[in-house]
């Protein structure tokens, strides 16, 4: 079993998204673990980026993380990661096929409204930065003999 560090960036608050984002996820069958409506300090927005840090567009990325609220969640399900990447397409809106969040909401790469671990190092990083194990809610879920074998 996987888990995955999910976020919806400001831009998919802001323009009421919260509701459809959260939906492909439930919809795809992943599991909600934790999930939280939060501002983002610049420490925090840093820590999470400094992979990107020198980047030509690292200052712009921290600004627009750390511009207005984010839904923070973790999702659960065996392959979580690469699941979620794909429910939300590529980097760039542009290159993500329709049917992605990316690719059905988007239209630059620095409004991209979603983010997502790109590996199970980065994700076990992401999830310890943003929650604690207490955040971590253990549920049974009733459908899960429908989603899988
Ligand atoms: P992803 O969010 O798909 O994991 P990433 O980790 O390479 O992509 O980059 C993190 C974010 O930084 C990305 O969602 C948008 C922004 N970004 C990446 N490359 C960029 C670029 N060349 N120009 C502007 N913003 C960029
Ligand atoms: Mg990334």
């Amino acid at each position: 079993m996987e888990r995955t560090f999910i976020m919806i960036k400001p831009d998919g608050v802001q323009r009421g998204l919260i509701g459809d984002i959260i939906s492909r996820f439930e919809r795809r069958g992943l599991k909600l673990i934790a999930m939280r409506f939060m501002n983002v300090s610049r420490e925090l927005a840093e820590a999470h980026y400094a992979v990107h840090k020198g980047r030509p567009f690292y200052n712009g990325l921290i600004d627009y993380i750390t511009s207005g609220p984010v839904v923070a969640m973790v999702w659960e399900g065996p392959n979580a990661i690469a699941i979620a990447r794909n429910t939300m397409g590529v980097t760039h809106p542009l290159q993500a096929a329709a049917g992605t969040i990316r690719g059905d909401f988007g239209v630059e790469i620095g409004r991209n409204l979603v983010h997502g671990s790109d590996g199970p190092e980065t994700a076990a990083f992401e999830i310890g930065l943003w929650f604690g194990e207490d955040d971590m809610v253990d549920w049974e879920r009733s459908t899960e003999r429908w989603i899988r074998e």
